[in-house]
């Protein structure tokens, strides 16, 4: 079930604010736009930023080393869990950083009575849905590779800490984070840095939240997602994919075409391994 939120309640206060993940792509975006809201950010990764600041906060931690997630996590309101890995990789890798790691710390956020988490899903989740349809956050998942499967355990994690813990939960199925859309699909799904953080303050913010999906898209004419719930949660993206158009479009003419990439919305996540048989599977 999605779209919950109770009726009343009082903005929770964010004073400590752990963003794990901080040394990949996005967590170094992130780093200096939350910084500013959140003073008290905690920086957390398998590796040190490279560039860390006079002032910033960094500890480094293992999130399949349970007792140093549990640590890193004394004292903290609200969680941005970007970590892991970001990518389709071998079943090892995702299962130590995505499906053991993403326990660790649902499990360590309940335990030190964290408020808030938001969660990066991804749009691999349901990256096999055609990019003929447009879809809700209510369509059943639709992994594209095993990476898209630990981001739906992700999900599912955080509607059982939700409801049966109290801890507040909005998983945001990322899209692209980058500066502009780089190719056709991400005219689709781009989104843009600080519309991500928009939907990360409803996540750690909004009163009352309990469990919520969203897509994590900007404002997206060609979005093949229907982010009314997102909208309903006071989401205002600001980037608009279409004003990136012709580099968009320059750029996709250097790429090979794929038919599997190219049908459905996970792109090249579908192509990755595939062995199935197109004309099957392909909509109608
Ligand atoms: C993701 O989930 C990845 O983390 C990112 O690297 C991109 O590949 C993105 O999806 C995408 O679909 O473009």
């Amino acid at each position: 079930m999605n779209g919950v939120t109770a009726a009343s309640g009082q903005t929770p206060v964010m004073r400590r604010v752990l963003l794990t993940g901080a040394s990949g792509g996005i967590g170094t975006r992130l780093r200096k736009l939350l910084k500013p809201l959140y003073p008290e950010l905690i920086l957390s990764d398998i590796r040190p930023p490279g560039d860390l600041l006079p002032g910033e906060t960094f500890i480094q931690a293992d999130l399949a080393d349970v007792g140093a997630v549990h640590a890193m996590m004394q004292g903290i309101d609200g969680v941005v869990h970007l970590g892991g890995y970001s990518v389709e990789g071998p079943w090892d890798a995702i299962l130590n950083a995505n499906i053991v790691g993403a326990y660790n710390v649902f499990e360590a956020a309940r335990i030190a009575h964290v408020q808030r988490i938001v969660f990066a899903s991804s749009n691999h989740v349901v990256g096999f849905y055609p990019r003929s349809q447009t879809i809700g956050v209510d369509e059943h998942v639709l992994p594209d590779s095993r990476y898209g499967v630990s981001k739906a355990f992700g999900e599912a994690l955080a509607a059982l800490y939700a409801y049966k813990h109290g801890l507040g939960a909005l998983c945001i199925r990322i899209g692209n984070v980058d500066d502009r859309p780089v190719d056709e699909r991400r005219l689709a799904i781009w989104l843009n840095p600080e519309d991500l953080v928009s939907l990360i303050r409803i996540g750690l913010e909004r009163p009352g939240l309990v469990y919520e999906i969203v897509y994590g898209m900007s404002g997206n004419k060609r979005a093949w997602w229907d982010n009314t719930r997102a909208g309903e949660l006071g989401y205002e993206p600001q980037g608009r994919a279409e004003d990136h158009v012709e580099s968009a479009m320059a750029a996709q003419r250097g790429i090979a075409p794929d038919p599997v990439a190219e049908a459905f919305q996970g792109g090249a996540f579908c192509a990755d391994e595939f062995s199935s048989d197109l004309a099957k599977i392909r909509p109608s």
